[in-house]
Formats: C-alpha cells, structure tokens, sequence
C-alpha cells in the first residue's frame, strides 16, 4: 500500500523463517561488540526503546564507528546480506524502479521495543544521504505514526504495523515526521522468533566513508 508518495507498506513481506533467522543475529549484535542499550539524548533524558547498531554507531546527532557514549567499542561491520536484503526490499516495494540496485545501506539501526516502549514524533536527518530507509518489523504488532514533513502535528496517518511487515521510506517521504506511539504488548507469534517485545531493523545509507 502507498501511504505517501515515497511511503510504501508491504504487510508480510518477511516470512517466518526469515524473521526467526533475523531475530537470532539480531540477538548475537545485542551482546556486543557494543551491547544494546537505552540511547542518552543530549539533553539527559534516555530513549525507551534499546538500540544496537551495525556498521555506523548512532547517536543523537551523528555517525561515528566507536561507541563513544556506550564503551568506546567499534561497532560490527556491515553484512553484505544485510546490503543485498536492503535492495531486495526496495525492488518488492518500488516495483519496477533501478533505483534499488544502487541502494547500498552502510547501517542498521535495531530496535527493541518492550510493552512500555514508545518512540515520539522525530525527522530522521542525521544521514547525509537521502537514500530510502528500509524498515522491518518482527514481533509484536504497534501503531506506527506516519506524519507531514512540516511540524510534528496533523496532518498524519496512523498505520498497523505487524510480523514481517516492509516499510520504504523514500523520495518525498524521506524527512516525513515519524513516531510509534504504541505497542501493542504480547501479540507477537512465537513463528516470528520473538517470544516477546517488537524488534524493527532500519537500514540507512549514512553518506559517510
Ligand atoms: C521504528 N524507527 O519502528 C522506526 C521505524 C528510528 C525509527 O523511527 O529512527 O529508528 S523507521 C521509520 C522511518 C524512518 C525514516 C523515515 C521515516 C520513517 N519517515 O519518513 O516516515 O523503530
Ligand atoms: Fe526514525
């Protein structure tokens, strides 16, 4: 479904087996070399959800490889499967468009969201690049808020996100304000490899070298 032009939802794209195999790496970054963890915004408060990053470390508001607000630890390297899953999502949601050949994500942001978990309206800007952002979500299912690029306010579209759910954001939708305002707690199937809490994995090109 085209929620915006650029913004495009694939409900299910990921089966089962992919999510489970997704799941279980996820769960091999988490411990480290730089473990998962609640991100320290500047201004000292601390994000619900627990982020691990791979290949470009994150934090508000820029790229580095060392973890330098964790443990000082370079992050992981960035998988080529990870790449070739980033321009197959892309080819499945802009059907029809070369643009996904080019695509070569250099970070993966995962997310952990627990039952009180809640990411607030935010742009995404800290990439220099503004190639799409692939999104997958796996286990429980939550209310992703999809916004205007003006301000944080309406007009927006609130969207089930589920298991397995693709979403690109790309194009127009690029710098669309964002938010996931609710999770909804327990409705993850034990297919998906997550017994409990919502993972979503982000790839990005940074512009970076
Ligand atoms: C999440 N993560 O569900 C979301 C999915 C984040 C974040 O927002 O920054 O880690 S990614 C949603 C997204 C990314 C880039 C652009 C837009 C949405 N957008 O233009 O709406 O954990
Ligand atoms: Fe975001």
């Amino acid at each position: 479904a085209v929620v915006a032009p650029g913004a495009v939802h694939v409900p299910g794209w990921l089966s089962p087996e992919r999510q489970r195999e997704l799941v279980a790496v996820c769960r091999s970054w988490a411990a480290g070399p730089v473990p998962m963890r609640q991100t320290r915004l500047p201004r000292g408060g601390v994000m619900s959800v627990q982020t691990v990053c791979v290949g470009w470390h994150w934090r508000p508001y820029r790229y580095t490889r060392e973890a330098g607000d964790v443990n000082g630890e370079r992050v992981v390297d960035f998988p080529d499967w990870l790449g070739a899953l980033g321009r197959e999502a892309l080819a499945a949601a802009y059907e029809g468009v070369e643009e996904s050949e080019s695509y070569a994500p250099d970070t993966a942001l995962v997310n952990f969201y627990d039952g009180a978990a809640r990411m607030g309206m935010h742009q995404d800007k800290d990439e220099k690049s503004r190639a799409p952002v692939v999104s997958l979500s796996i286990g429980d299912r939550c209310v992703f808020r999809f916004g205007n690029t003006e301000d944080r306010g309406r007009p927006y579209t609130d969207v089930e996100l589920g298991s397995g759910d693709l979403f690109v954001f790309g194009g127009p939708s690029r710098l669309a304000y964002h938010a996931v305002p609710k999770v909804y707690a327990g409705t993850a199937t034990p297919d998906s490899g997550m017994s409990r809490g919502r993972l979503n994995i982000t790839l990005r090109e940074t512009g970076l070298r």
